[in-house]
């Protein structure tokens, strides 16, 4: 979280006014620095961190926030914003400037619902960004942040974008010879958010927004936020930004990530063995020496090995779960749970002994420090649990997991029909 944002910014910070019209260049250059767009950030950052948890006090938290940090890294703002800085009562100028957008990311990280993303970064942006323009291009940067990070699909977030905030009919081939420096949220945001509508992944997206030329950092520290949200920030990345960064501000980044951290669950259509998790999670039978289904693929890729640990097991009971190592698959270990036949019980018991298949999977995966998890869906092949009933009990018991985002940072559905993507999907919604 707030990665994308601060790279966008350094990134960009060597091109503002030294445009380059390509994707072509060396990404963390030794003369970028961080600026006024990270600052601005960490101060939303750490305002949101401070304030109270209904945020009644958030502006006033916002703009105790940004005078402090604005004042210990005091450049880069434009005329109107030092002013402000400096003012022992600080009032809104009805400012369109693209920094209200370029600062907003954090709300978009911690708000709950559309709703209260919106109201957040209302908060945080009328306090000196009052013109419609200005509240509106933060908040579809706060928006669009929050639905990458809900697992809304590209499409589904431009035309939320689209139908609520800007029509976005270009293309960043057709507007990279024209477009200029353009310090307003109007004349930035749709752009910005069009370098991730065309990325094909994190450093794709921040190379989009830096070859289109114009207010660069801006541009990156946008799309970069949304990047971060839809595909994670590659660690590498993370480790260049950071040393680019003061103590104090890596701090604050640091405190937000410990604060606000959550696991992304999410649906994938693959093949569970591919996957290089720390545990994949096997559907075997009470003898859990193989059969067919995904526990027949995950040993053939794990090899004869996975069947000689097995056998030194005793069996499992259905509902309960045991763990090997995983041998010559991609992920560390194999948790083997045991899913009920779902004619052998009254429904009620079926679901009961589902959901423990589940929690008593992420309980090994606690115990031996698995932090990524790959679950398929269990029982809804050979033993015919009824789709929709195993998926809401899937979801729901990894959810409601005890201190589920402390303990990991993954988990993934990996299924083999459309069907069950489907149902995952509206189920994670
Ligand atoms: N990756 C992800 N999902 C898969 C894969 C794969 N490689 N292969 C199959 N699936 P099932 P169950 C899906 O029958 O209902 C075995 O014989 C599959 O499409 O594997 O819990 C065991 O030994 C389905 O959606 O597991 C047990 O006897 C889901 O995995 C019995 O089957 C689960 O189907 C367990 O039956």
């Amino acid at each position: 979280m707030l990665y994308g944002a601060l790279v966008g910014d350094i990134v960009g910070s060597k091109y503002e006014f030294n445009n380059i019209k390509t994707k072509d260049f060396q990404l963390f250059a030794h003369d970028c620095n961080f600026t006024d767009d990270s600052v601005m950030t960490l101060a939303v950052a750490q305002a949101i961190m401070v304030s109270r948890k209904d945020g009644t006090d958030l502006a006033s938290a916002t703009i105790k926030a940004m005078k402090a940090l604005g004042n210990v890294y005091p450049w880069g703002y434009g005329y109107m914003f030092k002013c402000w800085l400096a003012a022992r009562d600080p009032q809104p100028y009805n400012s369109w400037g693209n920094g209200s957008a370029m600062r907003v990311s954090a709300v978009g990280w911690v708000g709950q619902t559309l709703d209260e993303v919106k109201r957040m970064s209302y908060a945080v942006t009328a306090i000196t960004h009052n013109h419609p323009e200005g509240i509106k291009g933060a908040e579809a940067t706060a928006v669009a942040v929050f639905l990458a990070r809900t697992g809304h699909s590209k499409d589904e977030i431009r035309q939320y974008i689209c139908d609520n905030y800007y029509q976005i009919d270009f293309t960043l081939d057709e507007i990279r010879d024209s477009y200029q420096f353009n310090e307003s949220c109007q004349g930035t945001v749709p752009q910005a958010l069009q370098a991730f509508f065309e990325s094909t992944s994190f450093e794709d997206a921040i190379r989009n927004a830096i070859s289109i030329g114009g207010d660069s950092d801006t541009l990156g520290a946008i799309t970069g936020a949304v990047a971060e949200a839809y595909y994670g920030v590659p660690e590498k990345i993370k480790s260049l930004a950071n040393s680019y960064l003061p103590a104090d501000l890596r701090g604050i980044v640091d405190e937000f990530n410990h604060e606000f951290k959550k696991t992304g669950i999410y649906v994938d259509l693959v093949d569970i063995t591919k996957l290089a998790v720390d545990a994949i999670v096997n559907a075997a039978n009470e003898t859990l020496l193989g059969g067919g289904g995904v526990d027949y693929a995950i040993h053939k890729a794990a090899g004869p090995e996975l069947l000689a640990e097995c056998r030194t097991l005793n069996g499992c009971q259905t509902g309960h779960s045991k763990i090997t190592k995983g041998y010559n698959l991609p992920a560390k270990y194999v948790i083997h749970t045991v899913g009920p036949v779902y004619d052998y019980y009254m429904p009620d018991e079926a679901a009961e002994l589902l959901h423990s298949c589940y929690t008593s999977a992420l309980d090994l995966a606690k115990e031996y420090g698995c932090r990524t998890i790959a679950f398929p869906a269990i029982s809804c092949g050979a033993y015919r649990f009824p789709y929709q009933d195993a998926v809401r009990i899937a979801v729901q018991a990894v959810r409601s997991y005890p201190d589920l985002d402390r303990h990991f940072d993954s988990i993934v559905f990996a299924v083999f029909s459309e069907n069950l993507y489907n149902l995952y999907k509206d189920e994670l919604l």
